[in-house]
């Protein structure tokens, strides 16, 4: 029995909007095996990892992967084959020098990220333990807070709503599996909402319902509707939202509804909707390339709201070292496929915790059924998760992963309900 690499194998599959994607299979000379696929942004930062198309718009539009496929099976398998897939960071290492640039250039974050998390799948069925417990050992016990993105905006719906990602999170639900059927009852409890003034029920990219609404702000006001009305106080079930500002952020100015605010204008609309509604996290309330706005917001809202940086940080090291040092945002959202390997990203998590911002491992809006995400955040104790709406399988099926880690740590699993968000610990900074 030996955890020597077989075989690497990668094909192209589909993701939840129809897009190539690529799946990896690692086989051990143990015959164990751990497959893994790679998820993919809309509202992508304009510093994440390549994610390598091919560009060749008779196929797929452009957006077939085989280039990265073959970069897997040619290239990154024949150097991997023989070594010891539990010794992952040597494998992301080596991959990362295969490749050669800072951004995976050549071979491809996808290509990169799909061999990454299938060693570590391969590795934790070598040793028999789930993937939570391979990633976190004994101390991995702790379910995320789900961030649930029952309204959907921005690029990832078709309803002019500027704002990406509304959400609500179970701060005061007793476990996991409350936290669920609260998010579910109140999920309902809006589509009933929707149904009785008429407006559409179907669904965006992650699952959220897309009605055309006149501002965001109805957005909100809907969503504390549905919680008041599925009998929850809005107190104990807090709201967020993600504004992805990048994205209707142009010539230094953020546009709503045609209308263009400055950096400082716009940051004093998110100050107001915190102190009005039951707000405690905004992600990328401001641009990636915002710097001065970010260090302004995070003065006026550090301690009353967790203020998530995604495209700002893109799980880069080197970027979250930047915003450290500038006191920007107070918390990191972590998406794998912004750096293209396993160890990458767990470093960018324990710099980010060591400095206490908090992290929110998150998946994108083209997804697939591979549920790696629910491991990480219990491996890692980042005590959030962002996986999308209640329906749509490939964001349930995340949700359904997690229901089954709680139900295997039993007594030692914990929920951490409002303290994930440790807000108050940010205000000294
Ligand atoms: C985000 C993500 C996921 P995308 O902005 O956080 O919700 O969207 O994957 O399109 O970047
Ligand atoms: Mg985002």
């Amino acid at each position: 029995m030996s955890s020597a690499i077989k075989n690497i194998h990668s094909r192209q599959i589909l993701d939840s909007r129809g897009n190539p994607t690529l799946e990896v299979e690692v086989e051990l000379y143990s015959g164990e095996k751990g497959v893994a696929s790679v998820p993919s942004g809309a509202s992508t930062g304009k510093f994440e990892a390549v994610e390598l198309r091919d560009k060749n718009s008779e196929i797929y539009g452009g957006k077939s992967v085989m280039q990265a496929v073959n970069n897997v099976n040619k290239i990154i398998a024949p150097t991997l084959i023989g070594d010891d897939v539990s010794k992952q960071y040597d494998i992301d290492k080596k991959i990362i020098e295969l490749d050669g640039t800072d951004n995976k250039g050549n071979l491809g974050a996808n290509a990169a990220l799909g061999v990454s998390l299938a060693c570590a799948k391969a590795a934790s069925k070598f040793y028999g333990q789930e993937l939570y417990e391979y990633i976190g050992g004994i101390c991995g016990n702790t379910l995320p807070v789900p961030m649930m993105n029952i309204l959907n905006g921005g690029v990832h719906a078709d309803n002019g709503l500027e704002f990406q990602e509304f959400m609500i999170a179970p701060v005061g639900a007793e476990n996991f599996s409350h936290a669920m059927q609260v998010g579910v009852e109140i999920f309902q409890t809006l589509k009933s909402l929707l149904k009785k003034r008429d407006l559409p029920v179907g669904v965006g990219d992650e699952g959220g319902f897309a009605p055309r609404l006149k501002t965001n702000i109805e957005a909100i006001e809907l969503i504390i509707e549905a919680i008041l009305a599925a009998g929850f106080f809005s107190g104990k079930k807090k709201n967020f939202f993600g504004t992805a500002s990048s994205e209707f952020y142009n010539g230094n100015k953020y546009f709503i509804r045609g209308q263009g605010y400055s950096s400082e204008e716009f940051s004093e609309i998110l100050i107001k909707l915190v102190d009005e509604f039951p707000i405690i996290s905004i992600e990328d309330g401001l641009s990636q390339e915002d710097w001065g706005g970010w260090e302004f917001l995070t003065k006026q809202l550090n301690g009353k709201c967790q203020l998530v940086g995604d495209d700002l940080f893109v799980t880069n090291l080197r970027r979250i070292k930047m915003g450290v040092e500038k006191n920007c945002a107070n918390s990191v959202l972590i998406k794998s496929n912004q750096i293209g390997t396993l160890s990458e990203t767990l470093d960018s998590i324990k710099f980010a915790k060591s400095k206490g911002y908090t992290t929110v491992i998150s998946h994108r809006s083209g997804e697939t059924t591979d549920t790696l995400i629910a491991d990480l955040a219990v491996g890692v104790n980042s005590g959030q998760i962002k996986t999308g709406s209640l329906s749509r399988g490939e964001r349930i099926a995340k949700y359904n992963r997690l229901l089954k880690i709680e139900e295997l740590l039993g007594k030692s699993a914990k929920y951490l309900g409002l303290s994930a968000f440790n807000l108050l610990c940010h205000s000294a900074r």
